[in-house]
């Protein structure tokens, strides 16, 4: 395994990690389903997480059965009032809703001189990083327009890595999605699960929330690791 002192930078997914934009996520795509005649459910929800807008539609046009019904400019027509309505709840966003102990770490992240990185799978997310004032923290965020693949693909992870000039063995990887772990793993990068350990059984460690995931603690999970091997 990787040592802590090989480590110089950070890549973080946005929903999840930084911030909870799942729920708005959620609220804007469920006015969709109504109007598809999709039946909502909290694993249709879930599905959403962390794969691309056209994407997504493409799930609830299939729960209504609908997924040959609509024309292309139908499609992009659905997929941009969903957009509007997330935006429309995305710039509710302030401060407080970043995620617990997620300012401090980035605070002392750039204190310690490290390069920090977005690998989020939304477009929207120079604007959401924007309300929740930590944007000067991330002048590094990977354009998901640019991606062939979505997650769990690595090709973002890589990307993020060279974005900030390092190679990924050189980063940490830090997501809430098992899709997402799966993607930072294959890039060859220290993976840090939020969440629950089971779903996230591939990370190299598993944090339950936000709260606990701190520079230290990672130090003393690579450092731990590092002395097993030994
Ligand atoms: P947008 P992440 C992902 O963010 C969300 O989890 C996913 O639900 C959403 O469809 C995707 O961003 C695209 O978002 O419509 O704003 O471009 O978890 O990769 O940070
Ligand atoms: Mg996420």
């Amino acid at each position: 395994m990787t040592s802590f002192s090989d480590i110089k930078g950070f890549v973080f997914d946005l929903d999840g990690v930084i911030t909870d934009t799942a729920r708005f996520h959620s609220l804007a795509w469920r006015k969709v389903a109504d109007k598809v005649g999709a039946h909502w459910t909290a694993g249709l929800a879930e599905r959403l997480k962390g794969i691309s807008r056209m994407e997504s539609l493409d799930i609830i046009l299939q729960a209504a059965g609908k997924q040959d019904a609509y024309t292309e400019d139908e499609k992009v027509a659905l997929a941009t009032s969903k957009n509007a309505e997330y935006l429309r709840l995305v710039d509710t966003l302030t401060p407080d809703d970043i995620l617990p102990g997620i300012a401090d770490l980035v605070q002392s992240l750039d204190d310690g001189g490290y390069k920090l990185a977005i690998a989020s799978a939304s477009k929207n997310a120079p604007r959401v990083l924007q309300n929740l004032g930590i944007s000067q923290y991330f002048p590094n965020i990977v354009d998901p327009s640019t991606l062939k693949h979505g997650k769990p693909d690595p090709e973002i992870f890589i990307k993020a890595a060279e974005s900030i000039g390092l190679k990924p063995e050189q980063c940490v990887g830090v997501e809430d999605a098992a899709a997402g772990v799966q993607g930072i793993k294959a890039a060859g990068e220290v993976a840090v699960g939020i969440g629950d350990a089971d779903v996230l059984k591939q990370a190299d460690m598993v944090f339950p929330s936000t709260a606990e995931l701190t520079l230290s603690n990672v130090k003393a999970h690579m450092d731990k690791d590092v002395s097993a091997v030994k």
